[in-house]
């Protein structure tokens, strides 16, 4: 039987869009690092009766009368998000991971104010400060890099050099295409030193942090981290702001989330939330976080061994960063087409003072988030690449690339999507 038969019934254009997406994923491997499959639990929290409840504010001060069960759920959500990241203060709330960051930077910043962040080609993402964003009308941003994308070191010292030139209110880590580990504490060192918030947006990998198979910038002294949930978290998608200590931040917080941005709290998605956090605890999920990394690190090595050229020269965490087009003069583009047709999902990215513009870089970024929910191992993981390899060196060859899509259609019968994750 469906899982929609409502929507079977009344809505058949949506339907078949659901049922496809449903057969695509059961049918392709999903290597795209930011995407992951949540349990049915999760899915059924979001699509909750919670969805009709309006709750602007917070537990114990709404607006609106009838929220006995949407406090329960938003206080489960802030006090497991709490005790997983070590935080005195979480805002649930957030829609996004561009929505936390937005909040987070009104709320400590006055228009005008300097932002140190990741520049984009290096790994930062869009909302740390890429001028196609609205973000650079308001605020002024300069950038730190990598001193060698070969391997991976951030250039620490120039980084110190701007801080104290620009003198930046905030001092941001955090990336969506960054497969390394940071100094966490030479970050809080520079922003100490010139008087700013140290700020880790801790999208990508909140779930290696809380399943603590890396480490918890807030153990360095960072003040802040925000985040999405539905990466390697693996939850509804979503965002959520925390801060190490419970002080002024986090009220500043709070006023800026609601009323300063947002309007009501999507409770259905808060009660996902909720449900992904405690999923989130669990030591089966530590197990999971630690085989992500494992998976990931098979992964490169094979793409080494085969003469690939990676950013960073492998990987700390859960992603990979290749460049296909220097080592095998396939686009970052046309490898994301050809692998799609293969039934293996990623990404073409910019990779480091890429010569190639961001609509056909040379890179493609991967990674092990969701094949990992799937259960592979390292086996899988060096066997899927392997046939990427194979797949770019012959993308010519027809016969090939049948056999490598029916490969992957069988692992995927092989290992299917799981229900639960506990
Ligand atoms: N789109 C997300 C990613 O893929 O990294 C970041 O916003």
């Amino acid at each position: 039987m469906s899982d929609y038969p409502f929507i079977e019934k009344q809505d058949p254009e949506v339907f078949e869009a659901l049922e496809g997406e449903e057969k695509r994923e059961a049918e392709g491997i999903e290597l795209i690092p930011s995407e992951n499959y949540v349990s049915k639990a999760v899915r059924e929290a979001n699509s909750s009766i919670l969805t009709n409840k309006y709750s602007e504010g917070y537990p114990g001060k709404r607006y609106y009368g009838g929220q006995q069960f949407t406090d329960m759920v938003e206080t489960l959500a802030i006090e497991r998000a709490k005790q997983l990241f070590g935080a005195k203060y979480a805002n649930v709330q957030p829609l996004g991971g561009a929505n936390a960051n937005i909040a987070m930077y009104f709320a400590l910043l006055e228009p005008g104010d300097t932002i140190l962040g990741m520049d984009l080609s290096h790994g930062g993402h869009l909302t740390h400060g890429h001028p196609v964003t609205y973000l650079t009308k308001i605020f002024k941003f300069v950038r730190y890099k990598m001193k060698n994308p070969d391997t991976g070191e951030i250039d620490y010292d120039e980084m110190r050099k701007v801080a104290l030139e620009a003198k930046p209110k905030i001092v941001l880590a955090g990336f969506s295409a960054y497969p390394r580990e940071l100094d966490y504490a030479k970050f809080v060192k520079i922003a100490r030193e010139v008087g700013a918030y140290s700020v880790m947006d801790v999208a990508h990998i909140a779930g290696l942090i809380a399943g603590k198979a890396v480490k918890n910038p807030f153990d360095f002294g960072f003040d802040v981290m925000t985040t999405t949930t539905h990466k390697t978290l693996r939850g509804p998608r979503g965002g959520m702001i925390l801060t190490r200590e419970s002080d002024e931040i986090g009220k500043k917080m709070d006023k800026m989330v609601f009323p300063g941005l947002q309007g009501g709290p999507h409770m259905n998605n808060i009660a996902a939330k909720a449900v992904a956090f405690k999923e989130a605890q669990t030591p089966a999920f530590q197990k999971y976080a630690a085989q992500v990394l494992k998976n990931a690190k098979a992964m490169a090595e094979v793409f080494k061994k085969r003469g690939v050229r990676l950013l960073t020269g492998g990987t700390d965490n859960h992603l990979i960063l290749a460049d296909v087009f220097g080592s095998l003069g396939v686009t970052g583009k046309d490898a994301e087409t050809l692998l799609d047709q293969a039934g293996i999902t990623l990404n073409k990215n910019s990779i480091a003072d890429d010569s190639r513009g961001p609509m056909d870089p040379s890179g493609i970024r991967f990674g092990t988030p969701a094949v990992t929910t799937r259960k592979f191992t390292e086996t899988e993981c060096a066997r899927v690449a392997e046939l990427m390899v194979d797949s770019l060196e012959k993308k010519d060859d027809t016969s090939v690339q049948k056999s490598i899509r029916e490969e992957i259609r069988q692992l995927c019968v092989k290992f299917p999507i799981p229900d639960s994750h506990v």
